[in-house]
């Protein structure tokens, strides 16, 4: 499964790490991190602060909604109130793909619906995982489209000691 983090507010690049050792502690075990990806904050509505991005390869036994769950209390924990969605978070985890599965409920959507409109998105993904995924067809040449249209560029690296993580992408 892969989980998308974002941060625009305070420590940003802590929060994001703070997030994928909460997430071990709920049982979702990152394998593989993306690099740290800095941008503009992409959506409607008023301006926002400019955002760290990253993507986390992870396994679990959890089913998709008691994820689900597990990363909002984790998101809380990492100091995001209740109903910051479309507003600046410390921490925002969304579930991008569990598998090739398709999930539609009042409570969950995956794959992702907006992922293949977000750089930010996918050239994290494609550091973990390659763009190929049955439950989404054509995201390489997505990818190639929005480098021409949402500035992006690597910011660092994940500064989670070896024995912090499973694997990681470096
Ligand atoms: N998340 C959003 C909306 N816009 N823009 C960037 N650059 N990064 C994000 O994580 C992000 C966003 C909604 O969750
Ligand atoms: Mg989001
Ligand atoms: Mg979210």
């Amino acid at each position: 499964m892969h989980l998308g983090l974002g941060s625009n507010v305070g420590e940003r690049l802590q929060h994001l790490e703070r997030g994928v050792l909460e997430l071990r502690r709920e049982g979702v075990h990152a394998s593989r991190l993306s690099r740290v990806w800095v941008g503009a904050y992409v959506g409607t509505g008023p301006a926002q602060p400019e955002y760290l991005n990253a993507v986390v390869e992870a396994h679990t036994s959890l089913a998709p909604l008691d994820l689900l769950a597990r990363t909002q209390s984790v998101e809380a924990r990492c100091g995001r109130p209740p109903g910051t969605h479309l507003r600046p978070r410390t921490l925002d985890i969304d579930i991008l793909f569990f598998g090739g599965w398709i999930i539609r409920n009042s409570r969950l959507v995956v794959p992702h619906p907006r992922l293949a409109a977000r750089r930010f998105v996918l050239e994290p993904l494609h550091d973990v995982a390659g763009l190929e995924n049955p439950a989404w067809p054509g995201l390489a040449a997505q990818l190639q489209l929005l480098r021409k249209q949402q500035p992006l560029q690597v910011y660092g690296a994940l500064r989670l000691r070896p024995e912090d993580r499973e694997a990681s992408h470096a």
